[in-house]
């Protein structure tokens, strides 16, 4: 069995019996070890400490794949202790290293290593603080089914304007092709607002684009599905693995709704290499600063702004505003416009309460644990669906 088997193997068991894999990593490239993550990690190597890898977080505990083998780890004393240093506790997707003191049975974190890009939103059971959901990932699939509804627009530019702001670069995934009559001309809206980003045109039953999304991640690199419940992720991940290694689940027959089948975000390893993360289908996915993103899923607006009369022009019935023009022409949809004043509105509204909590002083940030915050926006009911 090679290397990249027996990570397979230990992702799939690792629900029912963690402790009784005896797993072994001989090689970390194939999680993803480059030459940078190498050089961060030089000042850890005098420190003895043990490179390793997050796969999987249950209820802020994570789980570590090293060249030792997957333990469940917590974390040092040290790390709890030094503020600021673990903002939220260590994410999947994080290059962590290890130690483990005389006479201690748990493998500890003791440093977590600075992230190569960073998916985030706003906390969903918090005022106004960010959520890292996953870290290090080099591409993340936004994926929607052609199926039932269809594509929904809104949340496909609110999906790319967070992929661009992770430092990631998306690629829009359209499922279930084999369930609908006319896949290309139902994937146009996609296009349409696509900007440069590539659009993949997927079906797990008939095969059809599977090989195009294994293409975007080859050895060494990470990769992350995102997309509501039922869209197919973890069905797409168990082709990409070769084998039925994720649970997944029909959806509801009323309206292809999803079950929220998978509930932990979780890290496999591809035969032949390349990592790819299998997420829930998240409810909330409220913007957290994300201007670079908004900049990068929205050019069309960008360019046009520049061309308004008034620098702060709001686009509304402001005289020489490009952004109106382009709409009077048929040049630009409306509902586009919409879509970006929403979404520029969210910001305002976080900014606006950012403001506020750090001029009360409000103790709330420090409060943060490792593993914290994750934990707590489980069950609640703030979340909405976009
Ligand atoms: N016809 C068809 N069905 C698919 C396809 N991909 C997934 N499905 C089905 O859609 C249902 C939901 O798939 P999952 O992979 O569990 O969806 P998910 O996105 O992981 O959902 P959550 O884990 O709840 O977020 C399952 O019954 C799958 O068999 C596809 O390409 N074509
Ligand atoms: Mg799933
Ligand atoms: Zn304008």
């Amino acid at each position: 069995m090679s290397a990249n088997d027996r990570i397979t193997c230990y992702a799939w068991q690792v629900d029912d019996a963690l402790s009784d894999v005896d797993y072994q990593v001989s090689d970390l490239a194939a999680l993803g070890f480059s030459d940078d993550v190498r050089e961060h990690f030089g000042g850890h190597v005098a420190s003895g400490l043990l490179p390793a890898r997050i796969t999987r977080v249950d209820r802020g505990m994570p789980i570590a794949l090293s060249e030792q083998g997957a333990f469940r780890v917590e974390y040092s004393q040290s790390l709890r202790e030094v503020p600021g240093s673990t903002p939220k506790g260590a994410v999947v997707g994080d290059w962590v290293g290890l130690t483990r003191p005389d006479g201690h049975e748990a493998w500890l974190i003791d440093a977590i290593l600075p992230r190569k890009s960073a998916f985030h939103r706003k906390d969903p059971a918090e005022g106004a603080e960010q959520q890292v959901v996953i870290a290090n990932v080099d591409v993340i699939f936004v994926m929607q089914s052609l199926s039932g509804d269809g594509i929904n627009v809104r949340r496909l530019e609110r999906e790319l304007v967070m992929a661009w702001e992770s430092g990631a670069v998306p690629v829009i995934v359209l499922s279930k092709a084999d369930l609908v009559d006319d896949p290309d001309g139902k994937a146009a809206v996609a296009r349409e607002i696509a900007f440069g980003v590539d659009v993949i045109i997927e079906s797990a039953v008939t095969g059809e684009g599977v090989d195009e999304v294994r293409a975007r991640i080859p050895a060494g690199s990470t990769a992350a599905l995102l997309g509501s419940s039922g869209v197919g992720k973890s069905t797409l991940v168990n082709r990409l693995l070769g084998i039925e290694s994720v649970k997944t689940a029909e959806t509801r027959s009323k309206d292809d709704k999803g079950r929220h089948t998978t509930t932990a975000r979780e890290m496999f390893v591809m035969p032949g290499g390349g990592v790819i993360i299998d997420t829930p289908g998240m409810r909330g996915l409220s913007l957290w600063n994300s201007q670079k993103g908004m900049a990068a899923a929205f050019p069309d607006i960008v360019s046009l702004e520049e061309q308004c009369r008034f620098g702060d022009c709001a686009h509304d019935k402001e005289p020489g505003c490009a952004v109106s023009a382009a709409v009077a022409a048929g040049e630009l949809k409306q509902g586009r416009v919409d879509s970006w004043r929403r979404l520029q509105e969210e910001l305002e509204v976080l900014s606006v309460r950012q403001e506020d909590i750090a001029r009360r002083g409000d103790g709330k940030k420090t409060k943060s644990r490792p593993g914290g915050p994750d934990h707590k926006a489980r069950g609640r009911g703030v979340d909405q669906e976009y």
